[in-house]
């Protein structure tokens, strides 16, 4: 048990059948943690400390109610990744003004879930971005390693902590200034357009962080571009951590994030990075944030494209690093 984690206002029925649906696959393990999963997904249903109005702690419950929509076979790999032992551990408990304290609760949280469910990959759903630092300093302190940072977002988020706080503007500035990463090893993806003022761009240069534009990206291509990053990292990390804020996407493919852009990430383009983003074990765990489910369209688009984002990793690892599972095919 960990006292900060609860059952989500979302549950669900599971029947194993041929035919299996995403809410069939996924054990609702509401507060246990306990060893033996391959991958454990947390909600963590914050988001006042968005910097634009945003409801995107209401996400995570979204993103289990569309996980009906989804079937465990992907046709692209023709796998059934239903052999994938995976555990919903519920939400973390959240203050109802005190950010801070939801902060502390998110770190209590995290570590309460490495040390009680090892060995896991361990995913979790937002929520804003700034969940990411309690994330992150959680997992340099229970591991003691050298942790790589693999940004998608179309913004730095090196915001000065004196003038933002710990907002969803912050989270890397937080986890750099505080020594619990260094700049040289997180790697922003998907940068574009206006929306970095200079002296972000000036922070970033001296705190050495890498930038790789949307535009570098395109010449690359998803593998090369995932392979260099990953192959960099691996000379200087132990482990990875993967924050994909869906921010990243083009604001006509993601109308239910309130910091979407034009000129911004089509989805198969993520979709396709975070495939080769699974192919790597040294890539410890990950976190989507800043979707707004309340402001996405009547078909929840964006919701969707969460759940499609999160799945796409969950096929690779299983082809990539679960091969003894990997055994039953159509
Ligand atoms: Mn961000």
């Amino acid at each position: 048990m960990s006292e900060f984690i609860g059952a989500p206002a979302t549950t669900w029925n599971r029947v194993e059948h041929e035919d299996m649906k995403v809410k069939d696959w996924i054990v609702p393990s509401f507060g246990k943690l306990t060893e033996g999963f391959d991958i454990v997904i947390t909600g963590i249903p914050l988001s006042r400390s968005s910097i634009s109005a945003s409801a995107a702690s209401e996400y995570p419950d979204f993103f289990r109610k569309s996980w009906q929509f989804f079937s465990t076979y992907s046709i692209d790999d023709n796998v059934d990744f239903r052999h994938l032992h995976v555990a919903d551990l519920g939400d973390v408990k959240m203050h109802g003004t005190n950010i801070l304290q939801c902060h502390t609760n998110i770190e209590r949280a995290m570590m309460d879930i490495q040390i009680y469910c090892p060995n896991s990959f361990y995913v979790q759903i937002g929520g804003d971005h700034s969940i990411t630092a309690p994330i992150v300093r959680a997992i340099t302190q229970h591991t003691g390693k050298r942790v790589g940072i693999v940004q998608f977002d179309t913004h730095l988020d090196l915001r000065a902590t004196e003038s933002d706080g710990p907002t969803n503007g912050t989270p890397i500035r937080q986890l750099l200034d505080t020594g619990v990463v260094r700049g040289e090893d997180v790697y922003n993806i998907g940068l574009h357009g206006f929306y970095n003022a200079p002296s972000l761009i000036k922070a970033a240069d001296e705190y050495g962080v890498n930038r790789i534009t949307l535009k570098q990206f395109r010449k690359n291509g998803a593998e090369q571009q995932i392979a260099e990053v990953m192959n960099s990292l691996k000379e200087k990390v132990d482990i990875v951590y993967v924050t994909v804020d869906m921010d990243v996407l083009d604001i006509t493919y993601a109308p239910g994030v309130p910091a979407s852009t034009p000129g911004g990430m089509r989805s198969d383009e993520l979709f396709d990075l975070l495939y080769e983003v699974g192919k790597y074990d040294f890539v410890y765990g990950m976190d989507f944030v800043c979707l707004d489910p309340h402001r996405d369209s009547r078909e929840q688009q964006t919701v969707k494209t969460g759940v499609y984002a999160f799945l796409t990793v969950m096929t690779s690892r299983f082809v990539h690093l679960y091969s003894e599972k990997n055994t039953v095919t159509m």
